[in-house]
């Protein structure tokens, strides 16, 4: 019989807190919580820099600034660059410890900062890159970004046009990788575990890294703010958003998802989708279906 000691719980998140409680996101924001699980991987010798966007303002003004580390606010468009800046200047007085990270939203990352990233990782720079993806320009009232999936309601999408109006949603690991990216992953806040670990081990790499991370956005997203795990989770237990990891020209799945559910399932939680219609529906799961197909291609390819 195992004593009481055994039969706890293993817990593999750290303890230490280097988020405190009082930030200024909305409520249910699931931004606050890859932050925190970010700097719960990383630990305190991190310096953060981050453009405009809800990741400017979610920290707080000083003196009520809600992160323990150092953080660098910076134009929306350079968020590549001044990671280069900081690792040089770290690197001149030779502080290799410190990991220098960039933390931009979707907008600022597959669009407006595009240039930037792809420069600081042809440059090779030594930094992790996070795209936190709520899907829009949320800061500025929900505009279509380039990371906007497919048929979602935007105040520059309005519903009810089509779906495929535009090429869909970038993607932007495929872009990286392209790039020549040194490690890359999708994380999810519904899976706090698993975006710890791979945080943990792009840290442990050197070179340019990058992780997308789904944060979803209950106010841009038109869904009960109670919601946001619930509608993470779906995301990657339907399909849309996979949890897998690039390194040395190999991918591989970290979350294999069994008895994948129907993307109407994540689709109707949420008023941006509202508008779809059944067909419109079907063109989605056809999509999503199709992409996973090419990512298990690749992912079979790296096993051999
Ligand atoms: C050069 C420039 N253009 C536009 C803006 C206005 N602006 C500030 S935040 C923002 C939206 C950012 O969207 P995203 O990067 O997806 O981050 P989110 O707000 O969704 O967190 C925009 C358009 C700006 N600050 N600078
Ligand atoms: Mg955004």
């Amino acid at each position: 019989m195992p004593s009481v000691k055994d039969r706890r719980p293993r817990f593999t998140i750290p303890q230490e807190e280097l988020m405190y409680p009082g930030h200024s996101a909305c409520p249910g924001c699931a931004e606050p919580l890859a932050m925190r699980y970010l700097l719960k991987a990383l630990g305190p010798r991190t310096i953060i820099n981050l453009p405009a966007g809800c990741c400017a303002v979610m920290p707080g003004v000083w003196p009520r600034y809600a992160l323990r580390v150092p953080m660098i606010d910076h134009a929306f468009e350079s968020t590549g660059a001044t990671s280069s800046g900081i690792r040089a200047a770290l690197d001149k007085k030779g502080l290799d410890d410190v990991t220098v990270v960039g933390w931009a939203g979707d907008g600022g990352t597959v669009d407006i900062g595009l240039q930037s990233l792809s420069g600081a990782v042809d440059r090779n720079t030594d930094f992790l890159y996070v795209m936190y993806d709520n899907e829009a320009y949320m800061n500025t009232g929900a505009q279509c970004s380039g990371s906007t999936p497919h048929g979602a309601w935007t105040t520059t999408t309005p519903g009810g046009k089509g779906i495929l109006q535009r090429g869909g949603k970038k993607r932007i690991l495929d872009l990286m990788v392209a790039n020549g990216i040194t490690y890359a992953a999708t994380v999810n806040i519904a899976y706090p575990e698993d975006f710890i670990a791979r945080v943990r081990e792009a840290k442990a790499i050197r070179g340019p890294r990058f992780v997308h991370a789904l944060t979803p956005c209950p106010s841009g997203w038109r869904m009960d703010s109670r919601r946001t795990v619930e509608v993470a989770s779906l995301a990657t237990r339907t399909g849309i958003f996979p949890l897998y990891e690039y390194r040395n020209g190999k991918y591989q799945f970290t979350k294999e998802i069994k008895n994948r559910k129907p993307v109407e399932e994540y689709l109707c939680l949420q008023g941006r989708f509202k508008h779809l219609s059944p067909a419109q529906v079907a063109q989605i799961q056809e999509i999503v279906d199709r992409e996973l197909e090419e990512l298990k291609a690749k992912v079979g390819a790296s096993r051999k």
